[in-house]
């Protein structure tokens, strides 16, 4: 590579049609506790890649679906005290992709703003609706069949949510309206969740140089 070159991620950004001439919205966030290390990077215009390595696997494969279903690149690695339990990790790692979510989002200038999908797997029907409001709030009616996925408590569910919404600042409703499975249960929430912040997070080409509230500010 030359001098005054740039690097190959710079190029792919600067002709990414889904960014519409904008910077790229990436951001890096590193939160360490004595419980945790997390290490998050996120790029809103992306096409799913990255490393997700929580220590938690059933939320490995949960934070994979935001990842492909939101065609966000996704990296993240967390190192945390397991040896306890997992609440610490799933907490923490909610926290700090809630807080590069935000990051990333910068002044929220042409967005969408709302965002909605419902997602079925199998038996199960999951709804999430986001608001990229300014204002954490979560709301959820997740009716779970068992105590447990595998080894994972599902009382953890709410826990990264939590985590999430409260450091994004966005109001997000999920509802689990059919469901046997709770894997089902919670997959299908996942998917519901990934494909409405995507939504949600894409600029609307109509309103490319508007701030989506009529406050003129979030
Ligand atoms: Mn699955």
């Amino acid at each position: 590579m030359t001098a005054n070159s740039t690097a190959p991620s710079e190029q792919d950004q600067s002709q990414n049609p889904h960014q519409y001439g904008r910077p790229a919205r990436i951001a890096t966030v590193e939160r360490i506790t004595a419980e945790t290390q997390v290490k998050c990077t996120v790029n809103l215009d992306g096409t799913g890649q990255g490393v997700i390595d929580t220590g938690v696997p059933f939320l490995d494969h949960m934070i994979d679906q935001i990842k492909r279903h939101g065609l966000f690149d996704l990296d993240i690695k967390c190192t945390g005290d397991t040896f306890i339990d997992d609440h610490h990790s799933v907490e923490d790692t909610g926290i700090t992709l809630g807080q590069a979510f935000n990051k990333a989002l910068g002044d929220k200038k042409g967005i969408r703003r709302y965002g909605h999908f419902y997602a079925p797997l199998d038996e199960s029907l999951s709804r999430a609706v986001v608001d990229l409001s300014g204002r954490p709030g979560l709301h959820m009616e997740i009716p779970f069949t068992r105590s447990h996925v595998g080894n994972f408590d599902v009382d953890l569910f709410s826990e990264f949510f939590y985590g999430l919404v409260n450091h994004s600042w966005m109001t997000v409703h999920l509802d689990n309206l059919k469901g046997k499975n709770s894997h089902h249960q919670i997959e299908s929430t996942f998917k519901a969740f990934a494909r409405a912040l995507r939504m949600a997070c894409e600029y609307d080409e109509r309103a490319l140089n508007t701030l989506p509230s009529t406050k003129e500010a979030f």
